[in-house]
């Protein structure tokens, strides 16, 4: 290594995947580009040399395929999203431009080991969960199936929240995944715009009074700089701009503050600029209705919506052929300000009239909804609106005389029907609904699952939906098989392609090859010992996170996913204490040894859910420690599950819990991930899990509990938690111990609250489905204790997962939503 360290190091030709060249250019990266030698280089200038090495060919593919597209006229896709929830880009762009293992054996020529340097690359965590791993992963389909596509969010100096536990409640600490730089990413500060705020709105008239056009004057603004990633498809077929908007003070602002002397003032619009896009919002599935964040979804959906204007204008000259050349989607309602910046900008800067830019708008602009809670449904009071985004009010309010006028046209349609469709929420204080107004400037609003979509259409968007009935589609999600087979479990992968060849590797559809193979003894055996390995390699990072040790020749039954009561942790932690309980009363019973792995963070603000958190841990510190269930059961909290941490989970596990109550999930994900790397699912008949069990078989998956239907017949029919838990004795038992504080001695009271909003209310059903789930759970046992009848199911698991590709997903959105030719 040394010896290739002369004072010059000619620029080696680059483009060869020749180990030996290849560990050139590192060098050559390190030296001149890094500024070090080998002798004193770190590890994570390592991984910035490697990095760049692989780069530079990935820059050659972006500068193609920009240019292909340019040239060829193409439609582009413009995904807006409050969050992309990407991990770690090394791996994935190594492995899809085709170079991660000729990079391995260079970096081993060096002494520096691949996935020594892989571990230090931070883990972006520019999202929440599911909604923001969806957008990475569509990202990354994009590119593979050639639609020229960018994504466009937010450039967060903080992630999500880092999760340690103290005295096992979870505490948020920062997270600082840009300390060491990102060599991803490319600052183009051409790309800078200035973004208003506030102020008033004034009307220009002609020279006989009529109104000419509204002229907004912000009274503050920021600018919004671009930071692009490129986003490398399956063999480098296409590489897609990722572009997320960093805010910066406006400095003529500061100047003059600074020269008035206003101090304090300068430092305040200084201060306003960066807090916008400082720190991504941890809660999902809950509003908490912050002006700042109304201000950062403003802040990034301008700045997408004025670039895209740009670059249209910049190739075609004029707006009118907006629609033939993009595809706007708004992921969830976070972007839905977008409608009214796109009308502001059709009208007020290029001079359309409404009914042009209504209608632009709509045969541009696509919305996905990925939840039905209402406490996740966004609203802004009409007050905030208003005086932060003047005229995109009144471009609401013109919208929604529009919408209005339309729906009293149409026979049938009452008051009730007028006032729930209307943008703007008359109940209490005035508030304008996201959700409506994504509805309104959408041709199409898709939902995430088949069950979803329906739900979406008798529920949210009934009267929208009666109003304009061709619009609601489903496109039940999907997931990269890259990143969460290929990547994240080569040993299956090597194993399939052994079987069936290397075909899958384009083609998902053909891992269904695989289906025979469940048959095979053989087979049965590698694939066997494929898991075994996952599961060791868990078992150490169980060991090196929490210092428990688990067995991996036990079940690895995993629930991973944010904590929330409708995903409910808490029935998969009670029927842990159940069994606890039982094990104990017989002791002599021939048990399946169970581990049973949690991950996932709670929102800080929720109060329950971290309390979930804390029993979990507390359940999990007294079974861990009773020597009378050792061997047998043991349950373990992963602390900050992230992206990386799904990594090694998902292919560990034998059995993967999705049991939120029906018609509460959208979809799910994780859900998909499982199933592809073998795990069997135990689950409800919600969100994709239905789906999931159509393509698998019923012989496949576990299904228990009530179904959504039944869900709204007991939530109508006066449901009544109190009586079924009197009549359930193993249910009874591990509420009382929990509430009298057998898991709490430190705090006897601690879960009685908890405990005892299952007595009185249930909203999420846990003592409903009780029953059904422990006797689940006892069939799944059952099933394990039958070795080759359970590898047979795994592995059609695996086989049979091919639709819940994000490629497929990808596809039909470019088909049948945003018309690009796939
Ligand atoms: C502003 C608060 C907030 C933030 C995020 C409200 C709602 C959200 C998301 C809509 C929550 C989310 O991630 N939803 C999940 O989306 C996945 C992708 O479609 C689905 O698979 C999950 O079922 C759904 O919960």
């Amino acid at each position: 290594m040394n010896q290739a360290m002369t004072t010059e190091l000619p620029r080696p030709s680059p483009k060869s995947s020749d180990p030996a060249e290849l560990a050139e250019e590192v060098l050559y990266c390190l030296t001149y580009r890094i500024g070090k030698n080998a002798s004193v280089a770190t590890r994570h200038d390592w991984l910035t040399a490697a990095i760049q090495v692989v780069r530079d060919r990935v820059i050659e593919r972006w500068i193609e395929s920009t240019k292909a597209a340019y040239d060829t006229k193409a439609k582009r896709v413009y995904y807006l999203s409050m969050e992309f929830l990407i991990g770690r880009l090394m791996r994935d762009a190594f492995s899809n431009i085709g170079m991660l293992e000729d990079m391995r054996k260079a970096l081993a020529t060096l002494g520096v080991d691949i996935e020594t340097i892989a571990a230090l690359e931070p883990d972006a965590a520019l999202g929440n969960g599911g909604l923001g791993r969806l957008a990475a992963c569509f990202m990354e389909s994009m590119a593979t199936v050639n639609v020229p596509a960018h994504g466009y969010g937010i450039r967060y100096v903080h992630g999500l929240f880092r999760q340690e536990f103290s005295d096992g409640w979870q505490v948020e600490l920062p997270e600082t995944w840009l300390d060491h730089g990102n060599p991803w990413e490319f600052e183009r500060r051409e790309r800078s715009i200035e973004i208003g705020f506030g102020g008033t709105v004034q009307s220009v008239t002609d020279a006989k009074g009529r109104l000419e056009r509204h002229v907004w004057k912000p009274n503050h603004s920021v600018i919004a700089v671009a930071y692009d990633t490129p986003v490398v498809g399956w063999r480098g077929a296409r590489v897609n701009t990722l572009r997320l908007w960093s805010a910066l003070p406006v400095d003529p602002i500061m100047l003059a503050a600074f020269n008035a002397g206003d101090h304090i003032g300068a430092l305040r619009e200084s201060n306003m600029a960066e807090a916008l896009t400082r720190v991504l919002y941890p809660a999902d599935s809950h509003i908490e209705g912050q002006e700042l964040r109304l201000r950062q979804e403003y802040f990034f959906s301008a700045a997408s919506l004025q670039d895209i204007i740009h670059r249209h204008l910049g190739q075609y000259g004029e707006l009118l052929s907006l629609p033939d050349k993009a595809a706007i989607h708004m992921n969830d309602t976070h972007p839905a300000i977008a409608v009214a910046e796109l009308m502001r900008l059709l009208m007020d800067v290029h001079g359309h009239d409404f009914d042009t830019a209504w209608d632009i708008s709509k045969r541009t602009f696509a919305y996905t909804n990925h939840t039905l809670l209402p406490e996740a449904l966004e609203s802004w009071p009409v007050t905030v609106f208003e005086r932060l985004l003047p005229r995109h009010m009144q471009i609401v309010y013109a919208i929604n005389a529009q919408v209005l006028h339309e729906a009293r046209a149409k026979e049938g349609f009452t008051d009730a029907h007028i006032r729930s469709i209307s943008l703007i929420g008359e109940d209490g204080e005035r508030r304008v609904r996201m959700g409506n107004l994504a509805f309104a400037a959408s041709h199409s609003i898709n939902g995430v699952s088949a069950l979803h979509t329906d739900l979406m259409k008798q529920t949210v968007f009934h009267d929208l939906h009666m109003l304009y009935p061709d619009r609601i589609n489903n496109k039940t999600n999907g997931i990269t098989p890259r990143r969460w087979m290929m990547q994240a479990n080569p040993g299956l992968t090597s194993l399939v392609r052994e079987a069936i060849g290397d075909g899958f590797l384009d083609d998902i559809e053909k891992i269904s090859e695989l289906d025979k193979f469940a048959d095979d003894a053989a087979f049965r055996e590698k694939f066997a010992a494929v898991k075994r390995a996952n599961k060791e390699r868990m078992a150490t990072l169980a060991h090196e996170r929490t210092g428990a040790w688990i067995d991996p020749s036990a079940m690895f039954d995993i629930q991973i996913k944010r904590i929330h009561e409708y995903k409910r942790q808490l029935l998969n932690i009670l029927e842990a204490v159940a069994l606890y309980d039982q094990i104990r009363s017989n002791p002599d019973k021939d048990w399946v040894p169970r581990v049973k792995l949690f991950g996932g963070k709670a929102a800080p603000s929720y109060h329950n859910a971290k309390l979930i958190i804390k029993l979990a841990n507390d359940v999990s510190r007294a079974i861990n420690g009773d020597p009378s269930v050792r061997g047998l059961l043991k349950v373990v909290f992963m602390p900050n599950y992230n992206v990386s941490m799904a990594e090694v989970m998902v292919p560990s596990a034998d059995l993967s819990e999705q049991i939120s109550t029906a018609g509460l999930e959208a979809s799910g994900t994780g859900n998909m991930k499982f199933a592809l790397n073998g795990a069997i699912t135990i689950g409800t008949l919600d969100g994709a899990n239905v789906e999931i069990k159509e393509c698998v078989g019923d012989d496949n998956i576990v299904i228990f509990g009530l179904t959504a239907e039944e869900v709204a017949e007991r939530r109508a029919g006066g449901y009544e938690p109190r009586a079924i838990i009197e009549g359930s004795p193993e249910l009874s038992q591990a509420l009382s111990a929990i509430s009298s504080g057998v898991f709490s001695p430190d705090d006897p009271n601690r879960y009685r609250d908890l405990i005892d909003g299952l007595y009185n209310h249930d909203w999420f059903m846990v003592a409903a489905d009780f029953d059904a789930f422990c006797k689940a759970q006892r069939e799944v046992d059952q099933l394990w204790r039958n070795s080759p009848q359970w590898l047979s199911k795994a592995i059609r698991n695996t086989a049979r997962m091919a639709f819940f590709s994000s490629d497929r997903t990808i596809r039909q959105y470019a088909r049948e939503i945003w018309n690009v030719p796939v």
